[in-house]
């Protein structure tokens, strides 16, 4: 068992399609002890059967665009467990209307809303959480292409992901001071809640199916078994990175057939 007896926090899951749902299972069965954010009433009564499901010790309520939810959520950690090994970081919001046409267009406060929910969040919740961490910690988040590569219609959340994945890199060295580790997962599309709401995704899908190296779409197994090594000691070397997990796609210039 790979993660015997670390304390996973995971933020993000929705329901039984979340990558963080998938990472969750990847991490309890191979023995961690999880605990689960939801984020309003509606994902309460969502999220509560899936950490019945997984064995979670507890779910606590967090909108991490709160400083003072963070900071409550620091301290329900503390009052099960006093200190925890892990955090998956899988949130992310912007206005509907600022993923579709153009960038430009995005207003001062879509901006700051995508950058908040999606980018900062992260900073604040390793602020707050580095107190109850144990040395050799590991943090993980999730990113997309987007940041590196325009992407049609993912648009501010490209300028957020792109801030988070600097993020990760000044974190990296601010943590490590402790030999805590954070890393990136920059995952493949794959049809969750989040990617319901987007316009002809399934076309995204039916691209990467033609275009990447494996032929395929990546799924929520696929990213919890990297998460799974990320955390885990034996990615003790690794920090500050982006893994890909997306079946190649990143590397690829122009197919002939
Ligand atoms: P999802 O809808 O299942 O998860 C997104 C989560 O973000 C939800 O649980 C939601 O409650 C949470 N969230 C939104 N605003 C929040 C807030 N203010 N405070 C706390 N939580 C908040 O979708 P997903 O695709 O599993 O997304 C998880 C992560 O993976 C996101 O960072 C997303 O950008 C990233 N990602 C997704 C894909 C994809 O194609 N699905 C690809 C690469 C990266
Ligand atoms: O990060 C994401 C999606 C994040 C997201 C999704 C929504 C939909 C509903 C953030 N905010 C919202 N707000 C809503 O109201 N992905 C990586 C999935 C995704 O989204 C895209 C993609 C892909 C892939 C948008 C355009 C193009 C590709």
């Amino acid at each position: 068992m790979l993660l015997a007896g670390k304390k996973a926090v995971i933020f993000g899951v929705a329901n039984n399609r979340s990558i963080a749902y998938g990472i969750a299972k990847a991490l309890r069965d191979n023995g961690a002890d999880i605990a689960l954010s939801w984020l309003g009433e509606a994902l309460k009564k969502r999220v509560e059967p899936i950490a019945k499901e997984l064995g979670a010790a507890f779910t606590f309520p967090c909108d991490a665009s709160r400083d003072e939810d963070i900071a409550a959520a620091v301290e329900t950690v503390k009052g099960h467990w006093g200190k925890a090994d892990i955090i998956i970081h899988a949130v992310a919001f912007a206005n509907r209307d600022d993923l579709q046409g153009r960038y430009i267009d995005t207003s001062r406060a879509g901006f700051a809303l995508a950058l908040d929910v999606s980018a900062f969040s992260l900073v604040a919740i390793c602020k707050h959480f580095e107190p109850v961490l144990n040395d050799d910690a590991s943090v993980l988040t999730l990113t997309y292409y987007g940041a590196q590569k325009q992407i049609t219609n993912y648009n501010v959340m490209g300028v957020a992901k792109a801030a988070l994945e600097a993020s990760v890199r000044y974190l990296a060295y601010d943590l490590g001071e402790r030999g805590i580790r954070i890393n990136a997962i920059s995952a493949g599309p794959i049809k969750t809640l989040a990617a319901s709401g987007i316009s002809d995704f399934h076309k995204i899908l039916n691209h990467i199916e033609r275009y990447t190296p494996l032929k395929k779409n990546v799924t929520i197994d696929e990213v919890g078994n990297a998460a799974l090594f990320l955390v885990s000691p034996l990615a003790s070397g690794i920090s500050g990175d982006i893994i890909f997990v997306d079946a190649g796609y990143h590397t690829s210039g122009i197919q002939i057939a």
